[in-house]
């Protein structure tokens, strides 16, 4: 059965819903990302890039990259048929992915904090919103509605919430982005997010400067 390696409220809320929401069969890991551990012992052995996600896909075979394994569980999801390979709406979940994992994930983080923290000062927060509001404006302009891709919910939509909901601790200001607003509102009426959200509780913090 496939395990998903989480923390709460962090990018691996996007293949949690995504999972949730396609009804596959998945257990659940927590991993303490202050101490590195999870309920097995040291979570580095798991993932000597220290992160979340991970997905673990058979004994002893794990997937990281938060994109891919968004990919690799939409593929199941889709009982492996190949149907969507080739058409450009394929090729376009991808360039959005890549997007929204090099543009936006990486932006939201803190130069200042060890690790792939979240700001936690003014100043870094000032600095993260100067990378990622232009590039949210991007998405904003490019939104097609009522999920990013147009009519059908894809698994680029978990990803762009996991980011929506990122706004939200940071207190940054949706005014000049109401189409994102509104996919925030939406994502957060479907069942499989109201779930996760039950499920994942209050966001992991950190303490670390
Ligand atoms: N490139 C990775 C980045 C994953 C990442 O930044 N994970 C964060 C949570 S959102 C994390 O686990 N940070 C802990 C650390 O860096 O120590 C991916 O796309 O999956």
């Amino acid at each position: 059965m496939l395990k998903l390696f989480y923390a709460s409220g962090t990018s691996a809320m996007a293949p949690h819903i995504l999972l949730t929401d396609a009804g596959l069969n998945f257990e659940l890991e927590k991993v303490n990302l202050d101490q590195k551990t999870w309920r097995g012992g040291d979570y580095d052995q798991i993932n000597a890039k220290s992160y979340v996600p991970t997905l673990q896909i058979a004994p002893e075979q794990y997937l990281t990259e938060c994109a891919v394994i968004l990919e690799y569980i939409d593929f199941q999801a889709r009982q492996n048929d190949g149907s969507n390979y080739a058409t450009d709406e394929y090729w376009q979940e991808r360039v959005w992915l890549n997007y929204i994992a090099t543009e936006l994930h990486k932006n939201f983080i803190s130069p200042f904090r060890k690790g792939n923290w979240l700001p936690n000062t003014d100043d870094s927060k000032r600095l993260v919103w100067q990378r990622v509001a232009p590039r949210l404006a991007y998405v904003e302009a490019r939104f097609q509605g009522p999920w990013l891709m147009g009519q059908h919910f894809s698994m680029t939509d978990p990803y762009l919430f996991f980011m929506t909901n990122w706004m939200h601790r940071l207190d940054f200001s949706f005014d000049h982005l109401p189409k994102l607003k509104a996919f925030d509102e939406r994502m957060r009426q479907r069942p499989s997010v109201q779930e996760v959200l039950r499920v994942e509780g209050k966001p992991h913090s950190v303490t670390d400067g």
